[in-house]
């Protein structure tokens, strides 16, 4: 009989900059869950890869003085790299510059342009370069990005635009007929309230403003908008519209996208209204996790509070990261990142509890019967307790990742490891061995060699590096399924353990604090270093003037923009600001403020802007910049 399947997908990853120990957490979440469906029975397909095109790697690329190309396979080996420390165990990566997946992308917009699920118009909305992102002013916080908080640019362009109001209905129907669609449920609600019951509008499917993508066949200039050619991954990679197709037969629909909170919008409006536009089947479910916050930030590159996976999984090991990553960051909401938290928690789980365990066994097996498992004799109540709880063991951590929740089977599997070691403290086998009570220590140590062995092949999903460890110490084959969790006995008397090196060391928490505090600050360091350096030549492009501000207004129907008049020398021209939450239209008349002057004109809002004034920010507050003396407009800043 075959398998039943299982289509689990990460998000694929942006390559314009190193991944940190955040995006780890959903490829180290789908990794344990393919490795737990691999032993339980299903045929697992688990695919990542990485997200190549789009205006971002462009300009990055530009400015590291590469090709695009050069630039996406850089940071192609880092990934890889990454997820090999990781022990990721993926069947397939894809890179959106694979040349099967540009065609089959050329063909999926064939096939919706011949479906009139495409039509051409113009497109003028706020777009983030960093997320690749279109808003509507009413999606903007604060006038920037409400994903990443950063600038948006105003832009206008002929595009191809995909129907997706016309999919409002059919998807509200969707998520009514399959409630488990869109986990967990609160993330259902934000969808609806926040995107659907305002309306959905046909989104921009095509850019003319940059060439790094995949060029629309039936029309060149234009190339594919980044997140279709995205979320096309998920069937190119599985031969959609290519000559084999036995992936994409065997496999889709996916059973689980597992993806980030902020990209849930992607994967359940517009992805499902994609498919149905391609007459395909829906996935099963889109779960969106909660972030890996670093302080109270999401971790981010430009945000400079990076904990690097790789320095991390060096210096204490993969099972470590992975450890931590699955048991810590309760499932489905955020959860903290702190290096405190990473060292008591392995000290906590991983050393006392689980190396303990393991070495002291091992030795109790080498000291009191020369390395060879012996035969249990009679059970009594407290062997038959956790008997019970190795035998029930399986069923509930299956259950708790049906619930996709790592932390909960984590906490199932560590309840036998923490009730073997009282059992230790209970039995004391030291004193039996004093007593000569061999038959009773005999079944001690086999009992206890039977936890072990439950506990670790529960385990091999989890930290499989770890788990295979424990299994070469009690001499036992790395089993690859759970058939051996049916029956407590499964080890053979005269099996001969190894004990070995500890599987842990005790970390000593205050000593690696500052350790990894340095290792932190030199990197800081060398980053500051690598900043992007300009010649002055570059500088001298950029027109800095001072300019006195002789009228100023609010821009109508904005709470955030002024309109301000400023004297230059013996030109007055017009500048739209986003400052109008940080000052009055009062208090700026009379002020003089230094001006970018060459800055290509812009309408912001419908309103002519020529120039951009200089200010400073804190991420809070926004002052502008003013010269420290009373000087005339139009003065050149140097
Ligand atoms: O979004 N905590 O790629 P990406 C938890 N290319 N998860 C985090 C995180 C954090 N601090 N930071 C990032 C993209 N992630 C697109 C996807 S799919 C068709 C296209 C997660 O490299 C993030 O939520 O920005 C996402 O799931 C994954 O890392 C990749 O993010």
């Amino acid at each position: 009989m075959s398998k039943p399947t299982y289509y689990i997908t990460t998000p694929i990853y942006y390559s314009s900059g190193k991944l940190h120990i955040g995006h780890c957490y959903t490829t180290v979440i789908c990794d344990a869950i393919a490795r737990f469906k691999r032993m339980d029975g299903f045929d697992v397909f688990y695919l990542t890869g990485t997200d190549e095109h789009g205006q971002k790697v462009q300009q990055k690329a530009e400015a590291a003085g590469v090709t695009p190309k050069q630039y996406v396979d850089a940071l192609h080996e880092q990934i890889v790299n990454l997820w090999n420390v990781l022990n990721i165990s993926y069947d397939k990566f894809i890179r959106t510059t694979d040349e099967y997946h540009e065609k089959a992308v050329q063909k999926i917009y064939e096939k919706l342009l011949a479906s009139g699920d495409i039509y051409k118009s113009s497109y003028e909305g706020w777009y983030c370069t960093p997320c690749e992102s279109f808003w509507t002013e009413s999606q903007l916080v604060d006038g920037k990005c409400p994903d990443c908080g950063r600038e948006v640019k105003l832009q206008k362009e002929e595009s191809y635009f995909f129907r997706l109001s016309k999919y409002q209905d059919r998807l509200i129907e969707f998520y009514e007929q399959n409630p488990d669609f869109i986990s967990p449920k609160s993330r259902m609600n934000e969808m609806i309230n926040n995107f659907i019951k305002p309306g959905l509008k046909d989104l921009c499917i095509s850019r003319t403003t940059f060439d790094w993508g995949v060029k629309l066949p039936f029309d060149p200039k234009h190339v594919a908008y980044v997140w279709v050619d995205a979320l096309a991954n998920y069937i190119t990679a599985l031969g959609y519209l290519q000559e084999d197709h036995s992936l994409y037969d065997k496999f889709w629909p996916a059973d689980l996208h597992m993806v980030g909170k902020e990209i849930v919008r992607f994967h359940t409006i517009i992805w499902p209204a994609l498919l149905m536009a391609l007459g395909l089947p829906m996935p099963k479910k889109v779960y969106g996790h909660g972030w890996v916050l670093f302080g109270s930030d999401k971790m981010s590159k430009s945000k400079g509070n990076v904990v690097d996976p790789v320095l991390l999984a060096d210096r204490y090991g993969a099972d470590v990261v992975r450890y931590y990553l699955l048991r810590e960051i309760p499932f489905g909401s955020d959860g903290n990142y702190t290096n405190e938290a990473l060292l008591v928690r392995t000290n906590a789980d991983l050393v006392n509890d689980l190396g303990n365990l393991v070495s002291r066994t091992t030795a109790m097996v080498t000291q009191y019967f020369g390395g060879n498992i012996p035969r249990p004799n009679d059970y009594d109540d407290r062997d038959r307790e956790l008997i019970s709880l190795c035998e029930g063991a399986l069923c509930k951590v299956r259950a708790d990742m049906e619930a996709l929740s790592a932390p909960d089977a984590l906490s199932d599997i560590f309840k036998i490891i923490q009730r073997a070691n009282k059992y230790i403290d209970e039995t004391m086998p030291w004193a039996l061995n004093k007593s000569g009570d061999k038959d009773r220590l005999a079944t001690v140590m086999y009992v206890l060699c039977e936890c072990i062995r439950f506990a670790s092949t529960l385990l091999l999903p989890f930290v499989p590096a770890t788990a295979q460890r424990i299994f070469a110490k009690l001499g036992l084959d790395v089993p690859t399924d759970f058939s051996g969790l049916a029956r407590f006995g499964g080890i053979a008397e005269g099996t001969t353990v190894n004990k070995g090196d500890n599987l842990f060391n005790r970390i000593d928490v205050d000593k690696e604090l500052k350790e990894l505090d340095k290792l932190a600050t030199e990197q800081t360091e060398e980053k500051e270093e690598q900043t992007e350096q300009i010649t002055i030549e570059d500088f001298a492009k950029v027109k800095l003037v001072t300019a006195k501000v002789v009228d100023c207004q609010k821009v109508a129907k904005s709470d955030k923009l002024l309109a301000l008049k400023l004297q230059v020398g013996d030109q007055v021209r017009q500048v739209v600001s986003g400052i109008a939450q940080y000052y009055t239209p009062e208090y700026l008349v009379g002020k003089t403020v230094v001006l970018v002057a060459n800055l290509k004109p812009a309408k912001i809002r419908g309103v002519e802007s020529n120039g951009m004034i200089l200010c400073a920010s804190d991420g809070k507050n926004v002052v502008f910049v003013t010269p420290e003396k009373e000087t005339a407009s139009g003065k050149e800043v140097r």
